[in-house]
């Protein structure tokens, strides 16, 4: 059974972010504001559908999409652009292909235990962002 990526997850580490920035035009004082803050994932999966928002102090950013449907990405708020996006499941990895102005851009999402593990791609950069489960008070 695939995994289910629903659930709050709050970061932990980010790798290469500043050069992933970079590669997606971000200015400096932006990109300094932005190495400082620890997002919060908060997703909700049922089904093929999905929605995923990543919180922070700096921004909020909510993408909602369909496996296997290419939809309009307007990332507004980020670095505003367009992007025909699709977002399949690959062996258990949430796949995201972000078709626009910059080559080679999309992310993957995977599990493993209490981890959720982001890589993000733009052009040659390669960002690594890990999140861990935040455990709901039952
Ligand atoms: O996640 O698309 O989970 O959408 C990547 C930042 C920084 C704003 C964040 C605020 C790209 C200034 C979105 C960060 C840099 C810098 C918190 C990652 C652009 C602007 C919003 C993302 C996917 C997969 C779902």
């Amino acid at each position: 059974a695939p995994p289910d990526f629903s659930g709050t997850w709050n970061m932990v580490s980010n790798e290469n972010f500043d050069r992933y920035m970079q590669s997606l035009g971000i200015d400096m004082i932006t990109r300094n504001l932005a190495k400082l803050i620890k997002p919060q994932k908060i997703i909700e999966q049922n089904g093929d559908s999905f929605v995923i928002r990543t919180l922070s102090s700096l921004r909020n950013y909510r993408v909602q999409f369909t496996l296997g449907e290419e939809f309009d990405e307007d990332t507004k708020g980020l670095d505003n652009r367009k992007c025909k996006t699709l977002v399949t499941l690959d062996n258990g990895r949430l796949v995201c292909v972000q078709k626009g102005e910059k080559k080679n851009r999309g992310w993957i999402h995977w599990i493993n235990g209490d981890d959720l593990h982001l890589e993000l791609t733009c052009e040659d950069q390669v960002c690594k962002q890990l999140y861990r489960r935040v455990q709901e008070n039952h």
